[in-house]
């Protein structure tokens, strides 16, 4: 059975519940992080560096980044509907996944830190930085349902946790509709609504 290492009020460990939750597999999950203060102990640090969560055990093997445990659970599975086996589609749920990590998480962080200031406080730029990135996935989510084509990938896996709580910000951002809809669509998902519950 996997062992899933995170608070369940993680955007990063939420995108492995909605994984773990729409294959129907077993999995344990173990509150760590945060105000658990358990991820600088010898042993975790052992297992993951980075002292941040999720880590996810199955067996002896164990691995930290949320989007690798995403791959390697979708392979581990052979859930190819969710993560393609042919190298072409398989591209096009990766490079989602690494814009995600690369330039949504970045204006994401700021955004979070943000939204918990006073207005006058926030940096200018945070949401023009929010709206230009949210502007990149609207358009994709104008053209194709799911991120990456006409059905629902990891790629919607890794971006689903966040982009909810980007949408929520208090910065008046411009209207994304095809990003609405796209979330309806998550949300009418019990994996979904099960993995995003603690908030
Ligand atoms: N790139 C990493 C980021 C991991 C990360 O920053 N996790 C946050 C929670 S979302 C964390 O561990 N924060 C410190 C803590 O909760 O102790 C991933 O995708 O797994």
């Amino acid at each position: 059975m996997y062992q899933l290492l995170g608070r369940a009020t993680s955007g990063n460990v939420q995108k492995v519940m909605f994984l773990l939750e729409e294959l129907g597999v077993s999995y344990e999950r173990q509150d760590y992080g945060r105000q658990f203060e358990n991820t600088t102990t010898a042993d975790y640090l052992a297992m993951t560096p980075t002292a941040k969560v999720p880590t996810l055990k199955d067996g002896n093997v164990s691995i930290w980044e949320s989007h690798s445990i995403l791959r390697y659970v979708a392979a581990k599975e052979k859930a190819a509907n969710l993560y393609p086996t042919d190298l072409a589609a398989r591209s096009q749920v990766d490079r989602w996944m690494d814009w995600t990590l690369a330039s949504l998480n970045p204006v994401f962080l700021a955004g979070f830190r943000d939204a918990k200031k006073p207005e006058a406080e926030r940096a200018p730029d945070t949401a023009k930085n929010l709206a230009a990135e949210l502007k990149i996935l609207e358009g994709q989510l104008a053209k194709t349902p799911w991120i990456a084509g006409e059905a629902m990938t990891i790629a919607d896996m890794a971006l689903g946790p966040v982009v909810r709580r980007c949408v929520a910000f208090p910065f008046g951002l411009p209207p994304t509709p095809a990003i609405a809809a796209w979330l309806e669509r998550l949300n009418a998902r019990p994996a979904f609504r099960t993995a995003t519950a603690a908030g």
